[in-house]
């Protein structure tokens, strides 16, 4: 029986790809992304699909959800991006579908898994949690306490952290730590992922100093615009936020046709996706993705009027309590 892997190739998706590679030790793993799903599954042939952290893109939902009818395949299914109540149901059809907005996708899958898997193999989901900013559900918090903590957060942040570095950009490297997690071994004992983490983490308290000089301030909203270098979009945008002591902090880049802006936020009681999605509606924009980080594309030319919006939802709907 051949089993296919498809995940994503962040550190919540390369958990949550090795939770499945646990449960079916000899599957072949490959990273997709929301827009690459259709053509990805297209050519996907095997007994079963495991797919998970992969969000079902809006314009590509309905041909995904008629492939996948067609598809002989068992179809399993972990997410956790938002989804239409509307396509869900249609999944829950096709597919067996494990669908959870506040949890991790690796949370997900451990839970689905763990009666099949090593109890260790938790580690693994704990660090996925933790890369999505997703370890304060009752279901991680309660297992976090079994461990020791910092030694968790280490292996998290080696995974987060080194990924991000050139040595381990292409997938071939990435589906070598899955498959070295898989096995019960730690990030820390992929070759050479320690270091491309300390260069990395030197880079990004570079970029804080970077953030520091260059962050303007709107109301509730810091931001930083068309820095130099491209990555570490997301702590960017936290320290806009940090350095301007604003609620909302964001990146923006201008591309050719739109501007691309990742938000952060310190303030939880904000729901960033929920913010990003309103603001960015009002100007003819799309935005999204998860409570605490999210971002937004808008028209050239239309920051003000997306940072005024933010700033008026801020002080209406989201007004601190
Ligand atoms: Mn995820």
């Amino acid at each position: 029986m051949r089993t296919l892997i498809l995940t994503h190739s962040d550190c919540d998706g390369i958990c949550a790809g090795a939770i499945a590679l646990s449960r079916f030790p000899n599957a072949d793993v490959f990273f997709t992304k929301p827009v690459s799903l259709l053509s990805d599954l297209k050519n996907a042939e095997a007994d079963r699909i495991v797919i998970t952290d992969i969000a079902i893109n809006r314009r590509d939902a309905e041909d995904i959800i008629k492939l996948m009818s067609k598809k002989k395949s068992e179809i399993l299914y972990f997410d956790h991006h938002p989804v239409a109540d509307r396509i869900k149901k249609r999944l829950k059809n096709v597919t067996s579908l494990y669908i959870n907005e506040n949890a991790s996708a690796s949370e997900l899958i451990y839970k689905y898994f763990q009666r099949e898997i090593p109890r260790e193999r938790i580690w693994i989901a704990i660090y996925g949690a933790i890369g999505d900013y997703e370890e304060n559900t009752e279901f991680i918090e309660e297992r976090i306490l079994n461990w020791d903590v910092r030694a968790l957060y280490f292996e998290a942040s080696t995974i987060v952290l080194g990924i991000k570095h050139k040595r381990f950009e292409s997938y071939d490297k990435k589906r070598m730590i899955v498959d070295i997690l898989s096995k019960g071994g730690n990030p820390s004992d992929v070759p050479g992922l320690v270091l491309a983490a300390k260069k990395v983490v030197n880079e990004e308290f570079d970029v804080y100093e970077v953030v520091k000089k260059e962050a303007v301030k709107r109301g509730e909203v810091g931001y930083v615009k068309d820095l130099s270098f491209f990555g570490f979009r997301g702590p960017v945008a936290l320290f806009a936020s940090t350095v301007t002591d604003s609620r909302i902090g964001m990146s923006v880049y201008t591309r050719k046709n739109h501007l691309d802006i990742t938000m952060r936020s310190r303030d939880y009681s904000v729901p960033l996706n929920v913010l990003a999605d309103d603001a960015a509606d009002a100007i003819d924009g799309s935005g999204g993705g998860h409570v605490h980080a999210a971002g937004a594309r808008i028209p050239l030319g239309k920051l003000d009027d997306f940072i005024a919006e933010i700033n008026r939802l801020l002080e209406t709907k989201f007004r601190r309590k």
